[in-house]
């Protein structure tokens, strides 16, 4: 799976968290071009209510718009999942999200993999009068708005919903219809199937998942 979006809203650091258990914090942005590493986990992965092992490829990758071809071409058609993030102290950082990583995603995303939105760096909610926040609902009808299976947030700084993110994308891509979209069946129709409510109602994505 990769994690595609913006510069400096945290991507890398999840994946740190996740891989380490911990964040280096030494207050250097440290820019990423490509990188990819492979993990070894237990999970569960909602099959037979069983762990498994499962193997992960994580990429971490720039969201540079000088970078497409290098997206296009070494990440895109390599993954099952992919993670279009964010800040959700930034609006700027979702509507980047929304307009630059999702589109140029969608227009490369042949193999119908499945996409889900991730906002990070969920510690910065609320400490501030900013007006650049994201509320989770705003989040939740973007997800929606762009056909993600689902919404989830995390912080890397302290570690909440990280291990979760991880757990959930992998149940999502194990539990696929790969077969489906082999066959060509395109896989997001209409409303996501978690979707139960309606804008009007205000009872946004009831069922999607979200941490
Ligand atoms: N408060 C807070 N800051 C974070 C978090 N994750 C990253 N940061 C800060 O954001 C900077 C950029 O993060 P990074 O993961 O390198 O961004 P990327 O460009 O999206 O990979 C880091 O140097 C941290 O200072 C988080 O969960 N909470
Ligand atoms: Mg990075």
């Amino acid at each position: 799976m990769a994690a595609i979006g913006g510069g400096g809203i945290g991507k890398s650091y999840i994946f740190e968290r996740f891989l380490t258990g911990r964040v280096t914090g030494n207050g250097q942005y440290d820019p990423t071009i490509i990188d990819t590493v492979t993990t070894y986990r237990e999970l569960a992965t909602g099959i037979k209510s069983q762990v498994h092992g499962v193997t992960l490829h994580l990429t971490d990758v720039s969201g540079q718009t000088e970078y497409e071809q290098l997206r296009a071409r070494d990440c895109y058609p390599l993954q099952h999942l992919v993670m279009i993030c964010f800040s959700v102290d930034s609006y700027r950082s979702l509507e980047f999200a929304k307009h630059q990583c999702f589109e140029e995603f969608n227009f490369y995303n042949r193999n119908n993999i499945p996409y889900v939105l991730v906002g990070c760096q969920s510690d910065k909610r609320g400490h501030h009068d900013n007006e650049e926040e994201v509320s989770v609902d705003e989040a939740r009808w973007t997800a929606l708005e762009i056909g993600a299976v689902a919404y989830f947030e995390c912080s890397a700084v302290t570690g909440e919903g990280v291990d979760d993110l991880f757990q959930k994308c992998s149940e999502i891509a194990l539990n696929w219809d790969w077969e489906d979209v082999k066959r060509g069946h395109k896989k997001l129709e209409g409303e996501p199937k978690w979707f139960k409510g309606t804008k009007k109602e205000g009872s946004c994505a009831t069922k999607c998942l979200i941490m």
